[in-house]
């Protein structure tokens, strides 16, 4: 009797210190995973990575998957390295196998380079999708893409061409190259541009900022020393964007060059009133970051697989369909949308 109670009391010390440790890793959790309609465990733990840090873009996508991770009673682990390297998020990524985690979301630096390190994780049971940069077939379950890329890129052309008058040069001025969602969208640009209408278009170059704003204002201003005749620059980033639109604001080129492509309201409304940016398209980043969050619970829920024809509900935002896509599957959120002087001031302050 004596030994049994030493015994009892050894074990009930051992499952306290378990559960303290687990409460200690999985952070302030509360309630349960009813309320995300999946009807999984609470305490799961869904990361992201995004490209890099001090991306106002990745910080509204990161806020948005944080909502629904939440609001399910989850634990929402935000990471992303200081530069935009395959490297950088290889480390995150060993880090979070070794951590256990439920479900890992990543906006790829690289379309295939994360290929082993996520592999290792889905081995391992963790559930892997990408989102706004996709990743591989092999290394996701499933992308969550902002829109239809061919429309990203063709639109963009449309507006340049529109704005500079069908003639003269253009640029485009990117983010990394590997970027796997921007190399898609230039593709579209130039299959874009074979059409005879923009026979007069030129597209001289495409540079690099690195989605780091420095660079990407030293690449606008070498932009513009190679090019004196430049009538327009496309970036389909939200940094290069709001970049390139401060160097020809600064220089007082205003009517000269013009500035198109993806931008956050919040950082172009004084380039899109100032004239420098006639319009501009973008999504809502807190929609796609929510709708990822979703996906990443329904997977780790088993609600889902990833596969074609699977369909969710994903909260306020509605019904969503996993459909094919060239390598793999994926669930689209809807259409770009445009900004301009029409509709800048009421959307500066949401995103
Ligand atoms: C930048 C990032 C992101 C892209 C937006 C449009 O913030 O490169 O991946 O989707 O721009």
């Amino acid at each position: 009797m004596k030994k049994f109670s030493l015994l009892s009391f050894l074990m009930l010390v051992l499952l306290t210190l378990l559960v303290a440790c687990g409460g200690e890793e999985t952070g302030s959790d509360e309630g349960n995973g009813d309320s995300d309609g999946g009807g999984d465990d609470a305490g799961e733990r869904h990361a992201i990575i995004f490209k890099s840090t001090g991306n106002p873009f990745g910080e509204k996508l990161m806020e948005g998957f944080e909502d629904a991770i939440t609001e399910a009673g989850d634990e929402a682990i935000l990471r992303a390295p200081e530069q935009p390297t395959v490297e950088g998020q290889i480390q995150i990524i060993e880090e979070l196998i070794s951590q256990q985690v439920d479900s890992i979301t990543v906006v790829g630096n690289d379309y295939d380079g994360l290929e082993p390190v996520l592999t290792k994780a889905k081995d391992r049971g963790i559930k892997v999708l990408s989102t706004d940069s996709a990743v591989n077939g092999n290394s996701r379950m499933v992308h969550v893409n902002q829109a239809d890329p061919e429309a990203i890129g063709r639109i963009q052309i449309e507006a340049v061409a529109e704005m500079i008058d069908n003639e003269g040069q253009i640029a485009v001025l990117s983010a990394t190259s590997q970027a796997s969602n921007q190399n898609l969208w230039i593709e579209w640009m130039q299959k874009e541009l074979e059409k005879s209408d923009y026979d007069n278009i030129e597209l001289v170059e495409v540079a690099y900022g690195d989605d780091l704003r420095d660079k990407s204002v030293s690449e606008t201003e070498a932009l513009l020393q190679s090019y004196p005749d430049l009538k327009g620059i496309i970036a389909p980033t939200t940094v290069g964007i709001a970049a390139a639109s401060k160097v020809i604001t600064d220089k007082g080129l205003q009517g000269e060059v013009v500035v198109t492509g993806l931008g956050l309201p919040s950082e172009m409304a004084e380039y899109i009133e100032n004239g420098v940016s006639p319009w501009m398209y973008l999504w809502n980043p807190i929609e796609l970051g929510y709708l990822a969050g979703y996906t990443a619970n329904m997977l780790v829920a088993e609600e889902i697989t990833g596969e074609v024809g699977d369909t969710f509900e994903a909260g306020d935002l509605g019904s969503y369909e996993v459909t094919e896509t060239e390598d793999g599957t994926e669930v689209l959120l809807g259409d770009p949308f445009r900004f301009d002087a029409d509709n800048i001031d009421e959307w500066k302050d949401v995103y």
